[in-house]
């Protein structure tokens, strides 16, 4: 009886320890942005949620400005846990994980607001969801805003103007075949390379939303901007499904649901900056083009017709277009 007391308080000393000591977690995040970028603003805003409700047990380092190395590379190591975070475009995720194809298709959204209600709403659960099989959690969708092309030299007035154009592009096989259908030669290749493509010549031109354009100073290299607001393609926040599982399905909940709350943030942190980077182009003394958009978008059927073809991307498909 007294071995058995003993035995019980000893017991009890290592579980209380255990739960005092519990280890400290710090997840590392990758971003190939820079500070004050609302992305990499946002998943900090989520690490002190983290932090907040961890009582600092749980953190959240942000690795930003491509110190990890680039979107597509950075994927490969969080699928294998030697990074734990990434929050990436969808456009690299699209050769590995089908169902995001879909966010990407050029002029799907009517609107951000449509684009928001898809991610919002069952839509975006089952294309978090997909990401499980290839080792990856989706955490959540972060905005991207319109993205539209800028050249060095031609500007882009009309369809045509793209006709033979050596475009950069993302690397993903619905973004080159996009491009192919605007007629222009698909070159993809990293973010981080873009800037010296533009200046030395050897891409004619790129595409992005206003806060990349002139967050990578693209704007003083390519000085054409033209408005044709292809895609609304998101971000995506992941995490390793290697970190994941060590996780206890206490803090699993913790880290969805801070990430869910970081969507606020982050669409309020955008929205702001796209008005401070358009400005800061605009005052730069760059063109701004606007176009009829008709022909661009008809130009587009080949991409659908290549890319969702399979019963279950047809049913994505027709789900996303009927989000009102
Ligand atoms: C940006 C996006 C980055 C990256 C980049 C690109 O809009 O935030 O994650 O994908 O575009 O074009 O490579």
């Amino acid at each position: 009886m007294k071995l058995a007391k003993t035995l019980c308080a000893a017991l009890g000393f290592a579980l209380a320890a255990g739960t005092l000591h519990a280890q400290e977690i710090t997840l590392r995040s990758a971003d190939i942005h820079p500070d004050g970028y609302p992305t990499v603003e946002a998943v900090k805003y989520m690490g002190e949620l983290v932090s907040e409700r961890t009582k600092g047990r749980i953190k959240i380092e942000v690795m930003n400005n491509a110190t990890l190395g680039n979107e597509k590379d950075t994927i490969e190591q969080t699928r294998f846990g030697v990074i734990d975070m990434n929050r990436v475009n969808a456009a690299p995720f699209n050769n590995l994980v089908a169902e995001t194809t879909v966010l990407g298709l050029p002029f799907l959204f009517r609107s951000t607001e449509h684009m928001h209600k898809t991610v919002d709403g069952p839509i975006g659960d089952q294309v978090l969801a997909a990401f499980e099989p290839h080792g990856l959690i989706g955490l959540a969708f972060y905005d991207s805003g319109a993205r539209s092309f800028y050249t060095t030299k031609k500007p882009i007035e009309k369809l045509e103007d793209l006709k033979g154009m050596k475009i950069r592009v993302q690397q993903s096989d619905l973004w080159i075949a996009m491009m192919e259908a605007f007629g222009a030669n698909p070159t993809p290749m990293p973010m981080g390379e873009v800037y010296s493509s533009l200046e030395t010549g050897v891409v004619d031109g790129a595409e992005n939303n206003w806060p990349s354009y002139e967050s990578a100073r693209h704007f003083e290299v390519a000085k054409n901007y033209t408005l044709t607001e292809h895609s609304l393609n998101p971000e995506i926040l992941v995490i390793s499904k290697i970190a994941w599982d060590k996780l206890t399905p206490e803090d699993q909940t913790v880290l969805r649901q801070a990430a869910k709350d970081s969507v606020g943030k982050m669409r309020e942190l955008w929205s702001a900056r796209e008005k401070v980077s358009e400005e800061k182009v605009r005052a730069a003394g760059n063109t701004i083009i606007k176009v009829d958009k008709t022909a661009f978008s008809a130009a587009m059927k080949p991409v659908y017709d290549r890319f969702v073809t399979d019963p279950k991307m047809k049913a994505l498909l027709e789900q996303v277009q009927a989000v009102q």
